[in-house]
């Protein structure tokens, strides 16, 4: 199944650990598309550093929640401690969503519950995916026009 998999950072050296995260996805799944990096405004959470953002879509045929600790031991061996929400971030992979899997729990929430709203996610998809679709919010093309600009 194809998975959108959101990877963001911004603190020590924010492209260099992108790199690294996306090294350790190769050696664990197979990653099919990479978008370029983005480098974006912080959203939400305290003053912080510009983030470097990508999106990767990969094919897996784990089931969700162990796609999900996948990614999260990728961010447990890269160091990230996790102190505050929205707070800045050695590297985050955020499961954005998988095949066609609804989820409302709080562990997974797929597709991820605020991924239509952020350019940071949607821009480098569409990029990799000129026919994104976000499941429940159509094609991330016209999410994208919907959404107010980037300051
Ligand atoms: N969780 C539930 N659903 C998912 C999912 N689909 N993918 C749970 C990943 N995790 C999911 O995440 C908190 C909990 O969400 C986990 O225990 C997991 O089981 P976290 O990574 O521990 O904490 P967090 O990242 O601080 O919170 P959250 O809610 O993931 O933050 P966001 O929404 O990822 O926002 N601005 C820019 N420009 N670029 C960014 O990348 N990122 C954030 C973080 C804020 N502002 C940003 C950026
Ligand atoms: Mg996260």
């Amino acid at each position: 199944m194809k998975a959108i998999v959101a990877l963001g950072a911004n603190l020590d050296q924010p492209q260099s650990a992108l790199e690294l995260a996306i090294a350790l996805l190769r050696e664990a799944t197979d990653v099919i598309a990479l978008s370029s990096f983005y480098i974006t405004k912080p959203v939400g959470g305290p003053v912080q550093p510009d983030y470097v953002n990508a999106v990767a879509i990969i094919e897996s045929d784990l089931p969700a929640l162990e796609l999900l600790h996948l990614l999260q031991g990728i961010e447990k061996s890269m160091g990230r401690i996790r102190v505050e929400k929205w707070g800045p971030r050695v590297i985050d992979l955020d499961l954005i969503s998988y095949g066609s899997i609804l989820s409302q729990a709080e562990e997974l929430t797929l597709p991820h519950p605020r991924a239509h709203e952020r350019r940071f996610v949607l821009e480098p998809w569409l990029e990799i995916d000129p026919e994104a679709h976000l499941l429940t919010h159509g094609l991330v093309s016209e999410i994208l026009q919907q959404l107010p600009p980037a300051k």
